[in-house]
């Protein structure tokens, strides 16, 4: 009886997570929390959506390709083995097998050096490649065990009757081993459709898989059409596992097809629901963005204007932008970085300089937003959005009114403090409490801030820079630190919000369209960049984002409540208790190890 139980607990806990995102992917209602009735409607949005559906093909083209190359080269491995008696042969083997006990994050990270240092442009080639390079191992493993129990004598019997080598492969050798070959193609195609690690370090622009896309998605808030497609790959995934099992446990071809065959169909079925594509030979503008910074209508407003496609990337923070960029040949047309990163994209040679002449609209500019210390004369980047840092908090909650960054190191808020998953802003925050400026390169000042930050964990619930907003809306947290955009949306929904710069002072960012060095598109690239400074544009992105806009033509054009918004245009006297964040040349290191310390610690 307690072992049931025990039994009972011990499934539950491995399969209540699947159970429930299965269970939400038929509510009606887009809020996990309610059950709104059953409905399918998500199934059809998400096959209706053109980045779902662009990233499944990307997924199938490449999880097909992959399949391919390492069943056959998994089967010639496994031949050659059991055929031949060699030198090391035990060591050899050992060595093809390696990759499936090797940690991911290193094979990830192996690639991309391997792939940057051939100077191999990150994208379908490098995504297969990497594939094939993890999923052979499994399928050699696989296609050899079944190879053992092979009876040679077959073979041979074949050749003594007069049929060649060839004729003998294909008439007895592959008939005989092809359950086991099947089933490690199948187990190929079901790694390489799901596979999240190795294929985010090797993606290039352009070629973002299925999974790849979930998370971006999932970067802007979890929504039932996420939980739709997550669904389906995980049902996709478990059928064609389980048909390798049953081809690999030597069932009838006929019995062990079936699964696999509506695993297939499961994942064409998007397209089928879809109906015929658009055009795949339109010219494709790739933009890497901060999340919940362009709205899909304005983006769909280019693409009609210009016939093109835009494929958006997202990303949460200005190291990650980096990250990306340093490892070369990301393959982006337009890039975002605040401030303090344009300076250190611009020392690294990342940027390519602008055309001014291509960009006409930069005459409706706030002047003040121009010719910053980052970037003299604006040579590598206009602004597209300025904003602050700053805490919002629910005043039902929060009793006293908060004007300190004391507020969010404040025991009577225990386990309900959310802070930016940001090194930079988590530093300038301790930083600023203790009265200084968030640009410090002292180590002992930077080591004490540690501490600060360290301190404070016990009271942190959570650090997001992705959808702080909607985790103060959820009432999981009461207090969180993050960008005046998104807590201006928040305010929207629920009123007993409050954004506030605290006293001490805090950040004011400048976030910029720039072109990097290695972009494709450059006049396409210019053609944007100007775009989304029309006035009428710029009011647009303004409105749908709640960030500030530098666009002083575009102001006009906002709505009075938009434009009198203190948490999107603050006032003078709080203006002057920001700072821009600056790139910090060699210090940067030590707060990235400071960083890992305040985030591994306890
Ligand atoms: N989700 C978009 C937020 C962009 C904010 N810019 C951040 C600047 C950090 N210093």
């Amino acid at each position: 009886m307690l072992l049931t139980a025990l039994s009972l607990v011990t499934y539950l806990f491995l399969y209540a997570p699947i159970i429930v995102l299965v269970a939400l992917s038929f509510n009606r209602s887009r809020l996990s929390a309610s059950w709104g009735g059953f409905t399918l409607d998500w199934y059809a949005k998400a096959a209706s959506n053109p980045a779902i559906l662009s990233s499944l093909r990307n997924s199938l083209i490449v999880a097909f390709a992959t399949t391919v190359i390492a069943s056959v080269a998994a089967t010639a491995g496994a031949l050659a083995f059991h055929r031949h008696r060699f030198r090391q042969r035990g060591l050899l083997e050992g060595l093809i097998t390696i990759p499936t006990v090797a940690p991911e994050i290193v094979l990830a990270t192996s690639m991309l050096l391997l792939f940057a240092s051939a100077g191999l442009r990150l994208g379908f080639l490098t995504i297969i490649l990497s594939h094939v390079a993890f999923t052979l191992s499994y399928a050699f493993v696989v296609v050899k065990a079944r190879i053992a129990g092979f009876d040679h004598s077959l073979e041979e019997a074949a050749m003594d009757l007069g049929a060649g080598p060839v004729t003998t492969f294909f008439k007895v050798t592959l008939p005989a081993i092809l359950p086991a070959v099947m089933a490690a193609a199948l187990l190929v195609f079901a790694l390489s459709i799901d596979d999240y690690v190795v294929t985010s370090f090797v993606a290039g622009v352009g070629a973002t898989t299925l999974p790849l896309q979930i998370y971006s998605m999932v970067k802007s808030g979890i929504s039932p059409e996420i939980n739709a497609v997550s669904t389906v790959l995980l049902a996709a995934t478990a059928l064609l596992l389980f048909a390798a099992f049953l081809f690999e446990q030597g069932r009838s071809a006929r019995t062990a097809a079936l699964p696999a065959l509506f695993g297939l169909a499961l994942l064409g079925s998007p397209f089928v629901l879809a109906g015929p594509g658009t055009a795949g030979s339109q010219k494709v503008l790739n933009l890497y963005i901060w999340s919940n910074y362009i709205a899909p209508e304005t983006i769909a407003k280019f693409e009609a204007r210009h016939g093109v496609k835009v494929q958006v990337d997202l990303y949460d923070s200005n190291e990650a932008l980096l990250a990306k960029l340093q490892a070369g040949n990301a393959g982006y047309d337009i890039i975002v970085p605040s401030d303090y990163s344009v300076q250190v994209l611009i020392a690294q040679h990342l940027l390519q300089p602008l055309d001014h002449s291509a960009l006409p609209n930069m005459r409706n500019l706030d002047p003040g937003f121009l010719d910053r210390s980052y970037d003299h004369g604006n040579r590598y980047s206009v602004p597209y959005f300025w904003g602050t840092t700053g805490i919002a908090y629910d005043r039902t909650k929060v009793a006293a009114p908060v004007d300190s960054w004391s507020a969010l190191w404040d025991p009577r808020y225990a386990g309900r403090v959310l802070m930016l998953d940001d090194a930079r802003e988590a530093f300038g925050a301790a930083l600023k409490l203790r009265g200084r400026s968030h640009n410090s390169t002292d180590p002992r000042l930077l080591e004490a801030a540690r501490d600060d930050l360290l301190r404070q964990k016990a009271l942190v619930r959570a650090y997001n820079s992705t959808n702080f907003e909607d985790v103060l809306l959820s009432g999981d947290v009461w207090l969180a630190q993050g960008w005046n955009g998104q807590f201006a949306k928040a305010m929207d929904e629920n009123p007993n919000l409050v954004y506030v710069i605290p006293k001490e002072g805090s950040t004011l960012f400048i976030d910029n369209l720039a072109i990097p060095s290695d972009a494709r598109n450059r006049e396409l690239a210019h053609a944007f960049i100007d775009f989304t400074m029309e006035p009428e544009i710029a009011a647009e992105i303004c409105r749908t984002m709640k960030y500030s806009s530098p666009n002083q033509a575009a102001w006009p054009l906002l709505p009075e409540a938009v434009r009198k918004h203190t948490a999107v245009f603050p006032p003078k006297e709080v203006l002057q208790r920001l700072e821009l964040l600056e790139d910090l040349g060699d210090t940067t290191v030590l707060y990235d190890r400071l960083w890992t310390e305040v985030k591994s610690g306890r």
